[in-house]
């Protein structure tokens, strides 16, 4: 066991406020990633009055929406929801690759978690994998995620 300092989130500030951006292109999976995230994050101790969800139509409007929450100040951390299937567009790494960068450049110039719960999929079958089936729920994971990040970012900060 290590002896040096090491600071690491855990899951018991749950007094938080986040904001789910989710967006309702592939709504049949991504109703699912809402659901799982919630669920995460009220079986965790986070309260309804504590979660606001906010809807977009499709992964490329997510970051904007992002960015207003975020600068609104209300939030703690912002978690982020999509999916985006490759099977069904053929500008996928634009779609997949702009979003992407764009939640990561945000968690930087707002300085609180902004969780990456976009799915980048083949195909369907995939996307129904990670949303609540064989592999999770990949909008649990991001919840949890988001919970992690405000605990290390609050001791980070103190
Ligand atoms: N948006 C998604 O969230 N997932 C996708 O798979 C997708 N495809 O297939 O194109 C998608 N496109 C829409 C895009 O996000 C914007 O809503 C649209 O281009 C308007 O700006």
């Amino acid at each position: 066991m290590t002896k040096v300092k090491t600071l690491e989130g855990d899951f018991a500030g749950a007094v938080a406020n986040y904001a789910i951006v989710v967006s309702r292109f592939n709504s049949y999976i991504v109703d699912s990633l809402q659901e799982g995230a919630i669920d995460a994050l009220q079986r965790n101790g986070v309260k309804d009055a504590n979660i606001t969800v906010i809807k977009v139509p499709g992964a490329l409007e997510i970051p904007l929406a992002v960015q207003k929450a975020g600068q609104a100040g209300d939030f703690d951390a912002v978690i982020a929801l999509g999916t985006v299937i490759r099977g069904s567009t053929y500008h996928f790494e634009i779609v997949a690759n702009e979003s992407a960068r764009s939640l990561s450049e945000l968690a930087l110039s707002l300085g609180i978690p902004v969780i990456n719960g976009i799915l980048t999929v083949e195909n369907i079958e995939q996307a129904i994998e990670r949303a609540g089936t064989k592999a999770g729920n990949k909008g649990a994971d991001a919840a949890m995620a988001a919970m992690e990040m405000v605990s290390l970012v609050r001791k980070l900060d103190s």
